[in-house]
């Protein structure tokens, strides 16, 4: 296991999705550690002392602390690939949309999906907020099969998680009601690849039996 960035990560959590997928598709070894948030590793925080998943520590000792940072430095690890001179030639258009995802769309997606930890929600409000940006998704998905392009990218690596929360919140509604045909086909084809199906496979937690799993594209 020597000389293998380290990964902590938590299953569930959608920016550690993003950062397992953009490790995933890259084709990049390293070292798995699931975290559980209510006890985690004093490894993981002497290196981050904020304390949020994922982190990666590479083997010459730099922390990424930071999702984005993790999904950026992946990709730029295949610089030359079609996918990542395509981000670089729309880099604003790429940042805008992830940007908004970050900020406004899990702003509204909290209030959605977990209307008992504010005072005042009004559920529908929130998901129309929600709404209106699947809307300018699904404009952009109209064109091609995934953001900005007709292979999976980083746009969709890390927007989809959090689509994924949404839709958890009603998926009745989500696949039924919602009515945005583009966000839902391109929804059901990340659910369903064997990207997605292999960053979700599920490990113990490394504290309880400090097991290294080694998290590749080979497996
Ligand atoms: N801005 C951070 C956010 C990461 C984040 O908030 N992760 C959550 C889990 S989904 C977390 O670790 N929360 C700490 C906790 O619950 O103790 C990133 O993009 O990596």
């Amino acid at each position: 296991m020597a000389n293998l960035p380290i990964l902590y990560s938590f299953r569930r959590c959608p920016y550690a999705m993003r950062a397992r997928m953009a490790i995933y598709v890259n084709r990049i070894s390293c070292e798995l550690r699931e975290v559980k948030l209510s006890n985690k590793p004093r490894e993981m925080l002497l290196i981050s002392p904020k304390g949020t998943v994922p982190v990666l520590q590479l083997e010459n000792g730099e922390v990424l602390e930071e999702s984005l940072d993790i999904v950026f430095w992946a990709f730029n690890l295949n610089n030359e690939t079609k996918t990542y001179k395509n981000y670089k030639s729309n880099e604003n258009k790429y940042n805008d949309l992830i940007s908004i995802i970050d900020n406004s769309f899990k702003y509204n997606l909290d209030r959605y999906k977990y209307p008992d930890r504010y005072s005042d929600i009004d559920i529908n409000f929130h998901r129309n907020e929600c709404l209106k940006i699947i809307k300018d998704l699904n404009s952009i998905l109209l064109r091609d099969k995934y953001l900005f392009s007709d292979q999976i990218g980083i746009a969709d690596i890390c927007i989809f998680p959090f689509i994924r929360q949404f839709r958890i919140a009603d998926t009745r509604w989500f696949d039924e009601e919602m009515n945005m045909s583009a966000v839902l086909e391109w929804f059901l084809r990340i659910n369903e690849s064997k990207i997605f199906n292999k960053v979700m496979i599920k490990y113990e937690p490394w504290l309880e039996n400090y097991k290294s799993v080694i998290f590749n594209n080979s497996q």
